[in-house]
Parts: C-alpha cells; sequence; structure tokens
C-alpha cells in the first residue's frame, strides 16, 4: 500500500484527515495516545458560564419552508467552546481554535434538517452531468513530481488497523483507494444502490458549492451552522444537552469500542460505520445528525485564530462570514475551509468534535467517506 501514489495522496488528503484528527499535529505526547485510555464521558461544564444567553429572533417568514429545510429563526448566541471542556479524555485544549467563546448575531434563514443524501445528490448529477472532484483525474500542474501512471482518481477511505495501534499516525487507518467516489463509497465495487438515503460522501468543498448553487440554496456560514445546531440553547456540550448519553442513551451516531481496529466499533449507539440520515431524535429546530454521522462543509475559511480576532474586537460579530483567508499553521501550504460536527468515527479516544462548539477543518479539494454537507437558504 505505501506506494508512491499512496503517499501522494496521503499528502493531498492529509489535512482532511487531520481535521478530524488535528491534534495528531499538536504535540500530544507518546504516552498519552495510548489506545485504551478511560475517558469520562462527559466533560467538565463548570466553566460553562462564559456563555451568555441565546436570544432569539422573534419574526418568522410567512408561508411554508421548502421541502426538507426548517426555520432558524437566527438571533444573538455566545459561539465557540470552553477549551478545558473540549478535551480529548484527559489532553486538554485540543480544539483551541474554537476558544474563546465570542457573541455572535446571524440573520434568519432556512436550513436542510438532514445532512445532503446520495439520492438527492444524484437528482443533482443527473440533471447537470456534474462530476466530483473525486471523479476528476489528478494533474500534473496538482502533483508535478508524480508519474503519469499514479494520477489516478480516487478518495480516502477508513480502513480499521488488524490491532491495537499507536494513535499518533492518522495514515495507519486511511487510505486513499482508485475509482472512489460519491457513487462508489466504499471502494470501487460499492455502489448507493440501497443507500438513497444515506449522507452523500466523498465531496469536496466545490461539489457541495456546486450542488448548493444548483439547488438554489448555499452552504452554511460556520456561525449558522453553530446557531443552528445549539436548537436556542445556551452553552450545551452538544446538540441536544450536556451529557453524551442521557438515560444511557447515544444520541448521535459517532464511535464506540477500541479505536480505529477492526471490529472495534462496537456500534452501541446503533450503527457501526455511516448510518442513514435522520436516524436519531432531532435537535430542538428540528435539525438531524448535527453531530456525527457525516462531517459537514461549511463556507468559510479556517483560520486557527479567527475566533480570537472576533472576540478581541468587543463587539458582537454581525452574520460573520470568516476569515478573509485561510491559516492553519501547523499545515501552511494547504488551502482549508471549516467542517462541523464530527462524524461516525469520532471516539472520545480520539476525536470528540460531535460537541457542538468545536470546529474542523479541510483541504478544498480533499474528500473522504465520513465528510459531506448540508445547505442553507436566505428568506
Ligand atoms: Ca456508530
Ligand atoms: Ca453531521
Amino acid at each position: 500500500m505505501k506506494n508512491k501514489t499512496y503517499w501522494i495522496f496521503a499528502l493531498l488528503t492529509i489535512s482532511i484527515i487531520s481535521i478530524a484528527y488535528g491534534f495528531t499535529k499538536l504535540g500530544v505526547s507518546k504516552e498519552k495516545k495510548e489506545v485504551a485510555m478511560d475517558c469520562a464521558e462527559t466533560p467538565n461544564t463548570t466553566e460553562a458560564s462564559a456563555f451568555k444567553p441565546t436570544i432569539e429572533n422573534k419574526n418568522k417568514p410567512t408561508g411554508k419552508a421548502p421541502k426538507g429545510m426548517v426555520w432558524i429563526p437566527g438571533g444573538e448566541f455566545s459561539m465557540g467552546s470552553n477549551v478545558e471542556d473540549e478535551s480529548l479524555c484527559s489532553i486538554k485544549g485540543v480544539t483551541k481554535d474554537a476558544a474563546p467563546i465570542h457573541r455572535v448575531y446571524v440573520d434568519g434563514y432556512y436550513m436542510d434538517q438532514t445532512e445532503v443524501t446520495n439520492e438527492e445528490y444524484e437528482k443533482f448529477v443527473k440533471a447537470t452531468g456534474y462530476i466530483t472532484v473525486a471523479e476528476q483525474k489528478p494533474t500534473k500542474e496538482e502533483f508535478p513530481t508524480a508519474n503519469e501512471e499514479d494520477l489516478i482518481t480516487g478518495s480516502v477511505i477508513f480502513t480499521p488497523t488488524p490491532s491495537a495501534v499507536n494513535l499518533n499516525n492518522f495514515l495507519q487507518w486511511w487510505r486513499y483507494e482508485p475509482n472512489t467516489d460519491w457513487k462508489h463509497p466504499e471502494g470501487p465495487q460499492s455502489t448507493i444502490k440501497g443507500r438513497e438515503k444515506y449522507p452523500v460522501v466523498h465531496i469536496a468543498y466545490e461539489d457541495a458549492a456546486a450542488y448548493a448553487k444548483w439547488a438554489g440554496k448555499r452552504l452554511p456560514t460556520e456561525a449558522e451552522w453553530e446557531f443552528a445546531a445549539r436548537g436556542g440553547k445556551t452553552g450545551n456540550l452538544y446538540a441536544w444537552g450536556n451529557s453524551l448519553k442521557p438515560n444511557g442513551k447515544f444520541q448521535a451516531n459517532i464511535y464506540q469500542g477500541h479505536f480505529p481496529i477492526k471490529d472495534g466499533d462496537t456500534g452501541e449507539d446503533g450503527f457501526k460505520g455511516i448510518a442513514p440520515t435522520g436516524q436519531y431524535a432531532p435537535n430542538a429546530y428540528g435539525l438531524y445528525d448535527m453531530a456525527g454521522n457525516v462531517w459537514e462543509w461549511v463556507n468559510d475559511w479556517y483560520s486557527v485564530d479567527y475566533y480570537k480576532s472576533l472576540a478581541e474586537s468587543g463587539q458582537t460579530a454581525k452574520n460573520p462570514q470568516g476569515p478573509d483567508a485561510y491559516n492553519d499553521p501547523t499545515d501552511p501550504t494547504q488551502i482549508k475551509r471549516v467542517h462541523r460536527g464530527g462524524s461516525f468515527l469520532c471516539t472520545d479516544q480520539y476525536c470528540t468534535r460531535y460537541m457542538v462548539g468545536t470546529r474542523g477543518k479541510g483541504e478544498i479539494r480533499s474528500a473522504a467517506n465520513h465528510l459531506g454537507f448540508r445547505c442553507v437558504k436566505s428568506k
């Protein structure tokens, strides 16, 4: 597997993977990366007071919401996360890019209730003939040093390891698979037959944006995504509340068990791997899977210090559109936008980004089998 092609694409896709697991680059010590950690189910919430109350707008549009969408009233809220809360087991500060908590206002909008599904994406492709990035042959311009025979279409797939591994190198459980794309989500022999209601995956940023435009919608800003995910509540850890398993029941499709080994995912939440959309209760706005299942593209450039700059302004940020440019010092050559919500691979052993205030990031032309999107529409 570790031939030249593999590494070319490992490089191509490194940021999308590091998003979900970005702390691999944050210098976490080896001792703390041992897999069988004893993680608290619910992180410390004693500092939640940094959140001020959410104030929803009162005005509502007349008429019905577009099919499959719900009205999100917008308003003023506290955005971001408390670094001390957003821990990876005992490793603090892994999501420091989501701090500090700062005040934001967004206008109201409609939002898709679910992640965009395969059948929805198929309608778009049939109507337009659109070809996704994963289906496009990589070019010499992108990879000037690659051999011609190594430039093949494909995407990245999670591949469990045969046995326990140290979690310091995500390339152990991700592989570039040729001829893999949204129609072949688990590899060239797989299809989306029977997966019509599953979220579309292997979607790069431009693939998501193209669908949104065709549908008369757009991708949410990061602020819109988080306002919606919080469901009008104030300062919760999750889209549904502060307990990961209220009454002992999981509320999202994430990962339980020993990550990332073969048969390690116990599926205690009802699903090993990806699930059809809408299998768990919606949040207070009627949105499904705002935590887990697949990561979701939003429109903002990723900048590690964007929240800091908004907070330092001392003002409520009005309809923030993201920073003017991307900035990720851990990976400065990769052009990235933000992902939100975590995926079916997020676990308290390794990626807690199903927490509602936390952030992900991804190289804009990279995709994987845990990355999709949903759309919004202005009134
Ligand atoms: Ca699961
Ligand atoms: Ca999701």
